[in-house]
């Protein structure tokens, strides 16, 4: 039986996996597999953003080798970024006294 964060692993590497092997380069997302990516597995977030120049941004930002693909490094930046966020709103909404 994997352990609870074993099986954290293997989704994200799963989920990349799935998004990466849509077009072209199976081991890195396009522009338009990171896109597909956001809108589908946290649209909950996409969805609040009133600048549509959000998600371009973000791809820039991550794509740290400029090279218009995130690796499964810069991917994982995403998600330790937006895990991070989710922590510190956790922590200001639930102070430990
Ligand atoms: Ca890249």
């Amino acid at each position: 039986m994997p352990t609870e964060t074993e099986r954290c692993i293997e989704s994200l590497l799963a989920v990349f996996q799935r998004y990466a092997g849509r077009e072209g380069d199976n081991c890195t997302l396009s522009k338009k597999e990171f896109l597909a990516f956001m809108n589908t597995e946290l649209a909950a977030f996409t969805k609040n953003q009133k600048d549509p120049g959000v998600l371009d941004r973000m791809m820039k930002k991550l794509d740290l080798n400029s090279d218009g693909q995130l690796d499964f490094q810069e991917f994982l930046n995403l998600i330790g970024g937006i895990a991070v966020a989710c922590h510190d709103t956790l922590v200001v909404k639930a102070p430990v006294h």
